[in-house]
């Protein structure tokens, strides 16, 4: 193996791919994600990237996963799509190589690219005769496969060794990643292979509603994308466990996919996606993944037929509660101790109940920020509002529960049931479909229906709303985004408006994964949350200077 760049074949591979010269391009929380049309020099060097990623970690193989997650599809050359990559334990890329990934993804030249690259290797010290491998996977979306393909260019350009999965979801994908990276240890995640992720999840399943009275079925609204790819598969392994009926297939329709479905969307309009409304009955449970799989947000119809959101916020309530009530019964309270980690889109209401019963932490959106939060705990449950979240179970807590020696039958049930949830939950990242048996489990233990679940707090009203500007990184924040720092002042007008408000919060934040800025705003009645996020909606518009014919209706 060669200890320098294979500067000729990068020339030459990089000069199929050039970068567009009027576009720059940040790796931000999701990765790299913009217009699909626009990627191909990014994929390309993404791929360069991940190689050198995996010899500056002794050859431990790197993700990469293609996908736009939430993102729209129109039918149209408009589409998004992204990539991102993952580190070798399954979690997202390192902070400070997200620095490295712009810098190389705007390198003007294949000249400029070589020297970037130089330059990194230089500085984060790269050891070039280490071997690169890497493990890559694609969601359903058109773009998907000419994304791939200057993808593979980049592997081939650094001579590294590229393991193709395929279509499947973001969270298979990182599972696949820890399971190569810890195959053959005494800390093996499962085999990696899809077979061995299905069982995995759904032998844990079964052993946690063993005797119990089975759920009734589920409806899954799939958003149209690779969750209804995945979702069949699980089907097949779950057999008679739990029935899943799964809605919103269309993987293949253009411009299907998250439209009018998913979670995204039942998460923003706070409604019932309208290809279910004939579908789901009063009483039923129903839920959205979004378009890689990774949010899960479930739903139900009251006995007159009102539509009620679980999200997130729900999820992380119910989950963090069955969780503490098995240490106890376990008698582990003193050893593993749980905590929840939230950001600020996280209902006031869902902050106090969990307040109440155990840690809360706050940080910025963006999952490695709750992941990383999260690890800090013995068992750290994280969930985004938008139904993004998982539970890490730390090495020593996974140690601890291995070596217990119960002195009760009740003690020694819930031992087996926490080693079971390490199984069942995919600790690498938020993961739709873990998520959502786990979710299940929970139901089964407490024979909550949907309505029960909802009852354990009370949802401020709330509402979500975008802002289009002209540039949203003039938009800065601190206090895990929870207060603006510039543009100067705007802070100022947006809590006077607060104050007028029973209730009132609202925050304002430059999305990463979309270019525009997000508005949050809750108060006590829902007239009133809806006229808050519209009026600071109409701050944020004015300060960031929008033409003012297009400003839009709502928001005068
Ligand atoms: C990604 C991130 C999430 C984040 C979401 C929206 O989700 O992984 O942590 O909450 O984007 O981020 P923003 O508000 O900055 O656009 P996904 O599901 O799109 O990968």
């Amino acid at each position: 193996m060669s200890s320098a760049l294979p500067v000729e074949s990068i020339k030459s591979l990089s000069d199929q791919h050039p970068k567009p010269s009027d576009l720059h391009f940040q790796y931000g929380t999701a990765g790299f994600r913009t217009i699909a049309n626009t990627l191909d020099s990014v994929l390309f060097r993404v791929g360069i990237i991940a190689a050198l990623r995996s010899k500056r970690l002794d050859g431990r193989t790197i993700g990469v996963m293609v996908t736009a997650s939430h993102n729209p599809e129109p039918a149209s050359s408009y589409d998004d799509n992204g990539v991102k990559l993952v580190d070798p334990r399954g979690e997202m890329l390192e902070a400070s190589w997200e620095v490295h990934a712009t810098a190389i993804s705007n390198a003007p030249t294949s000249d400029a690219l070589i020297e970037v690259l130089q330059s990194l290797v230089q500085t984060a010290k790269i050891d070039l005769s280490k071997p690169a491998n890497v493990v890559y996977a694609r969601d359903t979306r058109p773009s998907g496969p000419a994304l791939v393909a200057a993808l593979e260019d980049g592997f081939k350009a650094m001579g590294a060794t590229a393991r193709d999965a395929g279509v499947t979801t973001t969270p298979i994908l990182h599972y696949f990643v820890k399971a190569i990276n810890t195959k053959g240890t005494k800390y093996s995640y499962g085999d990696d292979s899809e077979e061995g992720y299905f069982q995995k999840l759904s032998n844990a399943y079964k052993k946690l509603v063993a005797g119990k009275t089975p759920q009734p079925p589920l409806i899954v609204d799939c958003a149209n994308g690779v969750g209804a790819l995945a979702g069949e598969n699980l089907k097949g392994y779950l057999g008679d466990a739990l029935q899943l009926i799964l809605e919103n297939t269309s993987t293949t329709t253009p411009g299907a996919l998250n439209n009018a479905c998913g979670a995204d969307y039942v998460k923003t309009s706070q409604k019932l996606p309208p290809s279910l409304a004939n579908i789901l009955q009063p009483g039923q449970r129903g839920c959205s993944l979004d378009g890689d799989a990774d949010r899960l947000i479930y739903f139900y119809l009251d006995d007159r037929g009102v539509f009620h959101m679980l999200d997130g916020d729900k999820i992380a309530a119910l989950v963090a509660a069955f969780i503490v009530e098995l240490v106890k019964v376990a008698g582990l309270e003193d050893q593993i101790k749980v905590g929840v980690v939230q950001t600020a889109y996280a209902n006031g209401a869902s902050t106090k109940y969990l307040a109440e019963r155990l840690p809360v932490k706050c940080v910025s959106t963006g999952v490695k920020h709750l992941h990383h939060a999260a690890e800090r705990y013995n068992v750290g449950v994280y969930f985004e509002a938008n139904g993004h979240g998982t539970v890490l179970f730390s090495q020593p807590t996974i140690d601890t529960l291995a070596e217990y020696q119960p002195s009760t039958p009740a003690q020694s049930r819930a031992v087996e049931h926490l080693v079971s949830l390490t199984e069942l939950i995919n600790q690498t990242v938020g993961d739709a479909l873990s998520d959502m048996l786990f979710v299940e489990v929970v139901l089964s233990h407490k024979s909550y229906n949907g309505e029960e679940w909802d009852s354990l707090y009370v949802d401020l009203p709330n509402r979500l709303a975008k802002v289009s500007v002209p540039n949203r990184n003039a938009f800065k924040t601190e206090d895990a985004e929870r207060r603006l720092v510039s543009p100067d002042g705007l802070q100022s007008k947006i809590d006077d408006l607060v104050n007028r408000y029973q209730g009132g919060r609202s925050f304002v934040r430059p999305s990463g994964t979309e270019d525009v800025v997000r508005v949050y705003a809750e108060a006590a009645l829902r007239a009133q949350a809806d006229e808050l996020a519209m009026r600071v909606a109409g701050l944020v518009y004015d300060e960031a200077g929008g033409d003012p014919a297009s400003r839009p209706k709502e928001f005068l």
